[in-house]
């Protein structure tokens, strides 16, 4: 089974939720269904499957789809970041995900949508485009299970049709790659306009806070694009949302891809 099953997450989290992530390696779709699970201190089951071969495996299992992440909580299989915030709110009220006040709470939607939607589309089109131009760095968004523990002559030899699938499934190349690095400064200071209306980075981190600032802290993962978010208010809250993920993309840019503004 092309699965890798890592330990479940340690005591102190709440045992009577059973989940089971299904993700792969470096997709910040995987990190946003982790950092809501801990948030929700629910006690799950990380299973790291491999790029492109995940698809048949998440529709064989019966999600009713073909993407990650694939979570089955309490039996339940939810599909997708936004569903699973939704099933985990259920689940487990408390911590909120989502502000109770119904107002708020349809802004707080509305930006993550657009996280989904729009967001999403940077790391997607950047990420592995970017990795295909420095291939040891792609098996630096390995971090856990038997995978980062391949000998190096093996990961190199994988590297090259691993990331390359990556990028044909997500429809990206110089094109989409560059269109995006282009739109980036425009994405970030709407961010910052919904930092400074309060609908993002508040007391309490949201399922909105969650799916942007984790799209952000993957990008954050490039040497060329991390000086130009980090030291933000998005960059800041790409950090409190996703403190830790693992890639590093050293400078493989060129200056004419660079974001300007
Ligand atoms: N909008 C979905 C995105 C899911 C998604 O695109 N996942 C990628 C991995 S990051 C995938 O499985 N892609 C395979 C495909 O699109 O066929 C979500 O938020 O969960």
């Amino acid at each position: 089974m092309l699965a890798i099953l890592a330990a479940p997450r340690a005591a102190g989290y709440r045992r009577s939720v059973k989940a089971t992530l299904f993700t792969i390696a470096g997709t910040p779709n995987g990190a946003i269904a982790e950092r809501m699970l801990e948030h929700k201190r629910v006690e799950y089951r990380r299973v790291e499957l491999l790029q492109t071969l995940h698809k048949p495996i998440v529709r064989l299992l019966g999600f009713g789809g073909n993407t990650v992440p694939a979570l089955t909580l309490d039996r339940r299989k939810v599909l997708g970041t936004r569903a699973i915030a939704r099933a985990l709110e259920e689940a487990r009220p408390d911590p909120p995900l989502f502000p109770r006040d119904e107002a708020r709470r349809a802004e707080v939607e509305d930006v993550e949508r657009w996280g989904e939607e729009v967001l999403q589309t940077f790391p997607r089109r950047i990420v592995l485009w970017a990795a295909l131009r420095d291939l040891r760095a792609a098996a630096s968004f390995v971090e856990r299970g038997p995978f980062a523990r391949l000998p190096d002559w093996l990961v190199s030899a994988l590297a090259r049709p691993l990331v390359s699938a990556g990028v044909r499934v997500n429809r990206t190349g110089d094109g989409p790659a560059r269109a995006a690095l282009a739109e980036l400064p425009e994405a970030l200071d709407h961010v910052e306009e919904l930092i400074r209306r309060g609908v993002l980075g508040g007391d309490q981190l949201t399922a909105a806070d969650y799916q942007v600032g984790c799209q952000l802290r993957v990008l954050m993962c490039l040497d060329d694009l991390r000086p130009l978010i980090e030291a933000r208010p998005a960059g800041r809250l790409a950090v409190r949302a996703c403190p830790h993920h693992p890639g590093h993309v050293g400078h493989v840019l060129r200056p004419d891809e660079l974001p300007s503004g």
